[in-house]
């Protein structure tokens, strides 16, 4: 830090001779090579700030879920969170286990309190909050087909969106994006716009052995209470079992619009 400083007053000094000191700093931070503080990312927030509305739509058909013993079932969403943030991993780390910050709550019982607590806390997540209620319903649930969750956000050029809700029913799956997230901007800064649910993938959160899809007794609607079934003490991952799940493109479709 004393080698920038240093750095940075010589740009100064210098800028004074030749010309604006405004003019000098920019190129200066232009340059900057290292990692931004937290303040220059409110500043560069500030600076160049757009407005996304993300819309979450359920796309299944009703019944469209057949288990093994013929019961059909309706593939539901639940409430969810999202966040913005620069950093990779805010959520899980694949391949880790689950953090304990309340992704599982919503994974295992599509409860997202805890984790939008949790988030509020960590320093690196530039904005978070909940996805609780269908466009156009009058209390608080997850979607059924042909409902959406929408949700407006702000971001700037290199942040990223993630958000998580339980696939219903399952013992603790959720659908995310990747650890990364999805970059809201292109690589020249451009805001991304149209459908990224091809970026949206189906999890396992490690923490609840997994039974069949839509009929397995410690699910949703048949377990005796939340947080109940059989401790899997497994990692983040993509699901893999012997079960069988649609298709993301399939039962969802996720879009982001910039708002000018
Ligand atoms: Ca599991
Ligand atoms: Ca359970």
């Amino acid at each position: 830090m004393r080698i920038h400083q240093l750095t940075m007053g010589l740009f100064i000094a210098t800028a004074t001779v030749i010309g604006s000191q405004s003019t000098a700093l920019s190129t200066w931070q232009f340059n900057n090579p290292t990692h931004p503080t937290l303040s220059e990312v409110a500043q560069s927030r500030s600076a160049q700030v757009t407005q996304f509305k993300v819309r979450v739509e359920n796309i299944s058909a009703w019944n469209g879920q057949t288990a093994s013993d013929g019961t059909q079932w309706t593939l539901d969403f639940s409430p969810g969170a999202w966040l913005v943030h620069r950093n990779n991993a805010p959520l899980f780390k694949t391949g880790k286990r689950d953090r304990g910050q309340g992704l599982e709550a919503i994974a295992e019982d599509g409860n997202p309190t805890q984790l939008a607590k949790s988030l509020q806390k960590q320093p690196e997540v530039l904005a978070s909050g909940v996805f609780n209620t269908a466009v156009g319903a009058n209390k608080v649930g997850g979607i059924r087909p042909e409902q959406a969750f929408e949700f407006t956000i702000q971001a700037s050029p290199g942040e990223k969106l993630s958000f998580a809700t339980m696939f219903g029913q399952s013992n603790d799956l959720f659908y995310s994006p990747a650890d990364a997230g999805i970059a809201l901007f292109d690589r020249q800064g451009n805001p991304v716009s149209g459908d990224v649910t091809d970026q949206v993938l189906l999890w396992d959160v490690g923490t609840e052995v997994n039974q069949e899809p839509g009929i397995g007794s410690e699910q949703g609607p048949r377990q005796k209470a939340v947080n109940t079934g059989k401790a899997e003490n497994g990692v983040v991952r993509i699901v893999k079992d012997s079960f069988t799940y649609p298709q993301t493109g399939q039962v969802m479709r996720v879009i982001i619009t910039p708002q000018t």
